[in-house]
């Protein structure tokens, strides 16, 4: 369709957004992929999408396999069965399912077949770095923000060597072990490094130390945002280790060196320990902690994602009484298109185009294929819906007011709330 300079019909309007959304390069802001270097922590390929922890938990409804001998397979011989049982036996139509099929499709393999071993061989062939190129081009992603703990085993020696290759992938300096494991799991770490803490974090001596730590790797990494997932019932202020972590250690880490903090709050850790990563559940939060925390800490940037729905409306409140927070994505059980449809309008209806719609969360590259083409298609239709009730008084749009406002959405706004 030949579209005027200022855009005047609900036709023009949907070629033109369509087009500006799938032509947008997207920097995902949260993802758990890694780049090359990073060696078998780069998750790729059809035994790995099917395995994917959300088909997991499908897999245990449909099929009577018990969670022994679920876990005693081989990855081949429970990708066989998630297959067989969630895709031949029955349709594969949940979100988790659609998302393979989607993927396999724009990787140009033939669905209909619904031959596993050719899907294989598809991907014998391909090397992770060719493939890199081939999922960040067919989804038109341009950057992705990994998750990276300091304390795990396998990354801490890949960012000792300084080269963690692939500039497309940029580092998030996680601190779930740090923040909710700090008395089983991190003091020990972190004495065993040389730092002078002890288990309770209450002197001056072992904030300054903890600092120290938190300097050390955002040096290493040059992270764009610290993160943490948090429980539905966390509390701000906290009379505890976290709450000394917080005031003490990361808040004035993060103004000092602006680098923002991210909160994904609403998350219940092994609800069913059976399900493994698959385990997880969700619960609402009370929002008045994170009010608390954004007026208490009006100089630093907060970024925000919930995992509960009935938070999300609340969320966007917030949003417009503070400037100091990014809300983003929508997390994990958020990620559904009836979810993302309800919260896209609603964020867009409280807060404008200051927010950042999505992330994948892609935790194998694959991913990034069906994940963002299902949310692009998500929010082009709201956007459409939006614009059109403006031009229906007569506002006039242009292609490149709207290029402005997809870029902000996909990219832009991230870049803007970090500098
Ligand atoms: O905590 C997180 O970053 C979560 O996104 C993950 O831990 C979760 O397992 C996931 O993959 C959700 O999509
Ligand atoms: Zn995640």
């Amino acid at each position: 369709m030949n579209v005027p300079k200022h855009i005047k019909t609900a036709d023009q309007l949907n070629t033109v957004l369509s087009e500006v959304v799938d032509n947008q390069k997207i920097t995902d802001i949260h993802t758990h992929l890694f780049s090359p270097p990073f060696g078998e922590l780069l998750l790729w390929g059809i035994d790995e999408l099917l395995t994917y922890h959300y088909l997991i938990a499908e897999v245990f409804r449909k099929s009577d396999v018990s969670y022994p001998a679920f876990w005693a397979m081989t990855k081949t011989e429970q990708a066989d069965l998630i297959w067989q049982t969630l895709f031949i036996e029955n349709s594969p139509i949940s979100e988790a399912c659609r998302g393979v099929i989607t993927t396999l499709d724009e990787l140009g393999l033939d669905v209909s077949s619904r031959d596993l071993k050719d899907y294989r061989s598809y991907f014998a062939d391909t090397t992770a770095e060719d493939f890199i190129d081939t999922v960040f081009g067919s989804s038109n992603v341009s950057k992705v923000v990994m998750t990276n703990d300091p304390f795990d085993p396998l990354e801490a020696p890949v960012w000792e060597t300084g080269d963690v290759g692939d500039t497309r992938f940029e580092a998030a300096l996680r601190m779930d072990v740090l923040i909710n494991s700090y008395q089983e799991t991190a003091f020990e770490h972190l004495r065993g490094l040389g730092y002078d803490v002890d288990s309770n974090l209450s002197t001056e001596k072992g904030y300054k130390e903890v600092r120290r730590f938190l300097e050390a790797w955002i040096q290493r990494m040059n992270p764009k945002y610290m993160a943490v997932s948090l429980p539905p019932d966390f509390k701000y202020p906290h009379d505890g280790v976290l709450g000394r972590l917080f005031d003490n250690c990361i808040l004035p880490i993060s103004r000092e060196f602006n680098v923002p903090f991210a909160l994904m709050i609403g998350v219940k850790r092994a609800v069913n320990p059976e399900l493994r990563m698959a385990g997880d559940g969700t619960g609402k939060a009370d929002l008045s902690s994170l009010e608390t925390l954004l007026r208490e800490n009006q100089n630093n940037k907060f970024l925000v994602t919930l995992l509960s729905r009935e938070n999300q409306h609340e969320l966007c409140v917030i949003g417009r009484k503070f400037k100091n927070l990014m809300i983003f994505g929508c997390w994990w059980f958020m990620n559904n298109p009836s979810i993302i449809e309800e919260i896209t309008r609603e964020r867009i209806e409280l807060l404008g185009l200051s927010v950042i719609p999505q992330h994948s969360d892609a935790r194998i590259l694959d991913q990034l294929i069906y994940k963002w083409k299902h949310s692009r298609k998500i929010i082009t239709d709201v956007l459409v819906e939006k614009y059109q009730s403006l031009i229906e008084v007569g506002w006039t749009l242009t292609k490149s007011e709207i290029e402005r406002d997809v870029d902000n959405l996909f990219g832009g706004n991230f870049e803007q709330f970090l500098n």
